[in-house]
């Protein structure tokens, strides 16, 4: 056919050179310019440069298709916990492929890596809350979200309670890029481009010391911040509102860790006006920062859970949403048919990757070697960045951490001077990291990693050493470019 030649001819350059280990790079970059839109890109600005191609992946390593070696500080995207190249990863999926690569989970059938699935999360959850029993799948976080939002306006219409209908939740939170995804989240850039949020959905500040504590202890600064929560509540009226929903530490939004005292607050409130509390775990579920849910260390227990990215690493897509027994209970025993699905809810092979990711990290104790063991040498060895020129305050809970590159360093978070927006230091800084062999995130001027739960104590010596290279180069050029004494 027609269609077939010229198919083949598109891709001839590239395929010409495609011998292990060799690429056409430039071949590459000109066909992923002309054709693929990515997320989240200046597609001007990437054609001018040209996508780095990625190629391969082994532990906590990448390589592009230059040949070049990187450390992946970013999981892949906050997901790849039990690092690249997990040959029991392929094997399990390989396997669920030959025996039944799909069927769909409505109109009364199942499958078994599905309902083994479900039954496994549960038993993960048990920490959380017992009562705690019921699992819905989705393909990615963003759906996980979506379909919070239908489970929450159907159980207070099943209330008696139609009017419930407001969701609260925070600037700068990211849940998603969905329509009710980006609603939900707090992030201004998204807003604007389109009518968002959707109605109902509410934002209050985020507890960010460095940006709102000035003349607090950080004790004080959680409980002022949760307080914002039932400010709203009383504005809106307790009986419209719904729920509430955070990020246990927020994760896109530049690892902002709140102080201890705020979710304990938050889930006082929630339960004094009846509100649904909802944890999206899609970046701290499944271990990363050192429980196999954030809600556990941040010491508050939802009524839902959304989930996806390191319940199977990456390896294949798949999110979620663990339903607790509030909720739960009146769905199952009197909602009837609750019109919400996906065409791969419950999908076989996503699940046998998710099942197989869970035992290698059961297995191999990942969870509680980030808790006691790297999470705390990550927190000293990242920590150590403080004391460079360019570094303002550093933060790090479990494996994840970030730092600000700020113009003059203070005697506390509240005394440094920032650099101006537009300069985009971050993104300057995010360069030398590029080139010099790590991935590192820039989220404006603060800088963040998250880096796959198998990372061993040495390889976090040589990321932060790579880190700090990156940092006197970033310094040099700011101060070549005259933006710094
Ligand atoms: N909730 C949270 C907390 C997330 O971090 C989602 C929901 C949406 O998941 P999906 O699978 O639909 O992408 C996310 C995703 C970044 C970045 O730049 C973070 C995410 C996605 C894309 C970019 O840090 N998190």
């Amino acid at each position: 056919m027609a269609s077939d030649i010229v198919t083949a001819d598109v891709l001839a350059p590239v395929r010409e050179v495609d011998s292990p280990g060799t690429f056409d790079t430039r071949a590459l970059q000109e066909l992923d310019s002309a054709h693929y839109l990515h997320p989240f890109t200046d597609h001007g600005a990437l054609r001018e440069r040209g996508a780095r191609v990625m190629v391969r992946g082994d532990g906590i390593y990448l390589w592009d298709s230059e040949g070049r070696k990187v450390i992946d500080g970013m999981s892949g995207l906050w997901c790849v916990n039990v690092g690249y190249g997990r040959a029991s990863m392929s094997a399990a999926v390989a396997r669920q492929m030959d025996t039944l690569p799909f069927y769909n989970s409505f109109f009364n059938t199942t499958n078994v890596p599905a309902l083994m699935l479900a039954a496994r999360l549960v038993e993960l959850a048990r920490k959380v809350d017992p009562g705690m029993q019921h699992v819905f799948f989705t393909g990615s976080g963003s759906e996980a979200n979506d379909t919070i939002v239908r489970m929450v306006w159907r159980y207070w219409q099943l209330m008696g309670q139609p009017q419930r209908q407001a969701i609260i939740s925070r600037r700068n939170a990211y849940h998603g890029s969905t329509v009710a995804g980006a609603s939900l989240g707090g992030m201004d850039a998204m807003h604007a481009q389109g009518a968002l949020p959707i109605p109902g959905i509410h934002h209050i500040d985020q507890p960010n010391f460095a940006e709102h504590g000035r003349g607090m202890s950080e004790a004080e600064f959680g409980l002022r911040a949760a307080g914002w929560l039932e400010e709203k509540i009383l504005e809106l009226g307790p009986d419209k509102v719904a729920a509430f929903i955070g990020e246990p530490v927020q994760g896109a939004g530049g690892v902002i860790i709140p102080p201890p005292t705020y979710w304990p607050e938050i889930q006082r409130i929630c339960d004094k006006y009846g509100v649904l509390l909802v944890s999206d775990e899609v970046i701290c579920g499944f271990g990363r920062l050192g429980t196999w849910f954030g809600c556990q260390l941040m010491g508050f227990r939802p009524d839902l859970i959304a989930f996806a990215k390191g319940v199977t690493s990456g390896y294949v897509p798949l999110g979620g949403v663990l339903v607790g027994s509030r909720v739960a209970h009146i769905l199952v025993e009197k909602g009837g048919d609750f019109n919400h699905g996906f065409t791969y809810s419950g999908h076989p092979v996503a699940c046998a990757a998710a099942l197989e990711n869970l035992r290698i990290m059961i297995d191999e104790g990942m969870v509680e070697r980030v808790l006691l063991s790297t999470g705390p040498y990550l927190k000293a060895a990242f920590g150590s960045l403080a004391a460079h020129p360019l570094v303002g305050h550093a933060e790090s809970m479990g494996m994840a951490a970030g730092l600000n590159l700020v113009r003059r360093k203070g005697a506390t978070v509240h005394d440094c001077e920032a650099f101006p927006r537009e300069l985009a230091v971050g993104m300057v800084c995010r360069g030398h990291m590029f080139d010099n062999g790590v991935i590192m995130r820039a989220v404006g001027d603060r800088m963040i990693v998250a880096p796959p739960l198998v990372m061993t104590t040495g390889q976090i010596d040589e990321m932060v050493e790579r880190i700090r290279f990156c940092l006197d180069l970033t310094l040099d050029d700011v101060r070549g470019r005259g933006w710094m004494d």
